[in-house]
């Protein structure tokens, strides 16, 4: 129940109750920015889930070996440290006698995959396309095809959409910045990265211009510090310009964190993230996101790469990534003369077969409902008006004929059948008291990946999420607004008093606000039952110190600091000091007090800082050796930074109301070096030194 003396006022907006204001299950704090409104220009995307990534280039002619060694691939100019002269004669003899892109689309279609993303140029430069801005190009070799023109009719032909992977880093091209650490015979003067950026983009605007609709745009090679976000967002905008529909992966810009390909938060363009070699453990939430993935351990061709994953880990992977949302974007390194290696086409042909009866479970479904994967495989959903198809991705087959589902409730639940059997193959299930379970066959239909339907209907299935916390503010000065989201079907019951909450206490329904210092403590519930774990979030009130009329001899431009001879090892109480100050005047600087350096020694500094709004104020004091700061009638400790040491930073939060607030500091030096120096923060402002009109002394 609610304690008087907290004053929380629950809102419960009409037309706001119950499911109705469920949010996109997708949201989570912290990714709200990113989450679009719903793009008509990522429709197909999402609903492709599956696509084909090609690297080829002069690279593959090498097979990923050089001198004896073998562990290169497309890297191989800059991982062998190939001189470029060296490198350039392998263009006239690249011919691909056996390149067929019918044949690539045929495999691309026979894996399931939607689309195919090739490299136009990789790293070390090299145009797959007749380039009229470079000599180093497909025109220069015993091909002399447009082999990307061809492509993009192929892939017409056969229904897929295409994407260009474009990389920004460029081995090859003079005016591009930096040189590899060991070129030392590629001299960098006179080159400008402003003409290789108009370069890139009369490139880019080739792409975009000669080959029909291009579906994706997939940069990568932003990471070098030459690239600026600046850059980034004007190439963003001239893909978008030049094809208003086409989807362009958040490379073009330097919002990725690390080769995760998380974004670093808002301000970064970019329409999708792009995990490399990694399947995000929770998925992006809120995000479109792609992970792009090798088949063996390169994505080049290498002759001695042998470490193909299996049939079983592609489409568990597949699978996973379509459980968190994502698409999965598979690489094949054709060989030189065009064909795929056969350990690539067996693969693809493995995971076809499978999508072609199984595929209704990945295709344009959504990420899982669940708050967690389960042990013995994954989840997709897909909602439509009248309910929703759940699908149950089954990698370990129970040995006992049951199947537990924990987490799921059987309300709703129309029919559950086994997929991928010859003839539809109807399940029996039972509810349990945290879930449900089905019961299996004792035969798998497929050895390595099995998919349950299960049809719900009316609003779809209520599966006992944990319910999210979110609010405007943890600390706040008068209020702050709370919301808990839980999946429809369940109610959140909640406390502010610590309490453990129970059916009987309040339920949460819109928002409410809070006026007092509290823990919230949530957790959902079905028909009476407690049927998640509790979450809490704690939220602090903090009261503003009040603020003092400035004394009438009170005088602006610094504090008054006075200094005491002892030897301390703390900060001392000087109010007992035994000894009179000595009076060393008015100072707003306070590294630049004389005599700072000076060893045995205290500083009392004392006076009125001017807060110029009510809010929360930061501090922060460096001091060498200990210091503290005090603000206040009461002379509250804000920033403690005592102790015998060398210089140390320490922070802390002040709620100031607007006007002057005495101030007391304290710093003493025993020996050695000294140090002392103050900043503060405005509310939702950065750190900066104080300034003289903001201090008054007497
Ligand atoms: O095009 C593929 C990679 O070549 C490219 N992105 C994917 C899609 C990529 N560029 N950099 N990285 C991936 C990560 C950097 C890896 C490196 Fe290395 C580690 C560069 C040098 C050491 C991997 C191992 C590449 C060469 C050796």
């Amino acid at each position: 129940m609610l304690r008087r003396t907290l004053s929380v006022f629950l809102l419960g907006l009409a037309g706001c109750q119950g499911s109705t204001h469920s949010p996109d299950p997708r949201i989570v704090e912290g990714f709200e920015y990113a989450l679009a409104p719903a793009d008509a220009r990522m429709e197909w995307w999402r609903e492709a889930r599956f696509g084909l990534f090609i690297h080829w280039g002069l690279y593959s002619m090498l097979e990923g070996e050089w001198d004896g060694g073998t562990g290169h691939a497309e890297w191989i100019r800059t991982t062998a440290q190939i001189p470029l002269e060296e490198y350039d004669q392998l263009q006239a003899d690249f011919n691909p006698v056996n390149y067929d892109p019918d044949a690539w689309c045929r495999l691309a279609k026979r894996a399931g995959m939607k689309y195919i993303v090739i490299t136009t140029k990789h790293h070390d430069g090299f145009c797959l396309w007749p380039s009229a801005q470079t000599e180093f190009d497909v025109e220069g070799t015993a091909a002399r095809r447009d082999l990307l023109g061809e492509l993009a009719e192929a892939a017409r032909r056969h229904g897929l959409r295409l994407g260009w992977y474009h990389s920004i880093m460029d081995w090859h091209h003079p005016d591009y910045l930096p040189r590899r650490g060991w070129e030392s015979d590629r001299s960098s003067e006179g080159a400008d990265f402003d003409r290789y950026v108009d370069y890139l983009r009369a490139q880019v605007t080739e792409l975009l211009t000669d080959y029909g609709p291009i579906d994706v745009m997939w940069f990568d090679g932003e990471w070098e510090a030459t690239w600026t976000s600046e850059y980034g967002r004007e190439l963003y905008a001239l893909c978008r310009e030049l094809q208003p529909q086409v989807i362009v992966n958040n490379r073009v810009d330097k919002g990725r964190a690390g080769m995760a390909g998380l974004d670093k938060g808002p301000g970064f363009v970019g329409d999708f993230g792009t995990p490399e070699q990694e399947v995000p453990a929770g998925g992006l939430p809120g995000v479109d996101w792609e992970t792009c993935m090798t088949m063996n351990r390169y994505w080049g061709w290498n002759r001695a790469d042998t470490q193909w994953k299996s049939d079983a880990e592609l489409l568990h992977t597949l699978i996973d990534v379509a459980s968190k949302g994502g698409n999965f974007l598979l690489n094949v390194g054709p060989k030189p003369d065009g064909s795929f290696p056969p350990q690539a086409v067996e693969r693809l042909e493995a995971m076809g077969a499978w999508m072609e009866v199984l595929g209704e479970s990945i295709y344009g479904t959504q990420a899982s409902p669940f708050d967690a994967t389960f042990e013995w495989g994954r989840a997709t959903m897909r909602r439509d008006h009248e309910g929703a198809d759940l699908y149950l991705h089954v990698f370990d087959w129970p040995r006992t004929p049951q199947l537990i589902v924990p987490g799921l409730d059987q309300a709703g639940l129309e029919s559950a059948t086994l997929l991928g059997t010859d003839a539809p193959y109807p399940l029996g299930w039972q509810g349990l008291e945290q879930g449900m379970q089905l019961f299996l066959p004792k035969r798998k239909p497929h050895p390595h990946a099995n998919v349950i339907k299960l049809r719900f209907t009316g609003s779809g299935p209520v599966v006992y999420r944990k319910p999210r916390i979110e609010a405007e503010k943890d600390r706040f000065l008068k209020a702050t607004r709370v919301r808990l989201y839980a999946d429809p079907g369940l109610a959140i019951h909640y406390t502010t008093d610590g309490s453990e909450p129970t059916v009987d206490s309040p339920e949460s329904v819109g928002s409410f606000q809070l006026t007092e210092t509290c823990t919230v403590r949530a957790r959902s519930f079905h028909a009476g039952r407690p049927v998640s774990e509790i979450v809490e979030r704690r939220f602090e009130k903090l009261t503003p110190l009040p603020a003092v009329e400035l004394p009438a001899d009170a005088q602006p431009g610094g504090l008054r600091v006075m200094r005491y001879g002892g030897s301390f090892e703390q900060v001392p109480e000087l109010r007992f000091h035994a000894d009179r100050p000595e009076d060393l005047g008015q100072h707003a600087d306070l590294g630049a007090i004389p005599l700072l350096s000076k060893e045995n020694q205290a500083l009392e500094i004392t006076g009125w800082i001017y807060a110029e709004q009510t809010g929360l104020y930061r501090f922060a004091l460096t001091s060498d050796d200990g210091s503290t700061l005090r603000l206040g009638t009461s002379e509250e400790l804000i920033v403690d930074n005592d102790g015998l040491h060398g210089a140390a930073t320490e922070t802390g939060v002040a709620a100031l109301e607007q006007g002057w607030h005495p101030v007391r500091l304290v710093w003493f030096n025993a020996t050695g070096s000294a140090a002392l120096r103050l900043e503060w923060a405005a509310p939702m402002r950065a750190l900066r030194p104080v300034a003289a009109s903001e201090l008054a002394s007497r």
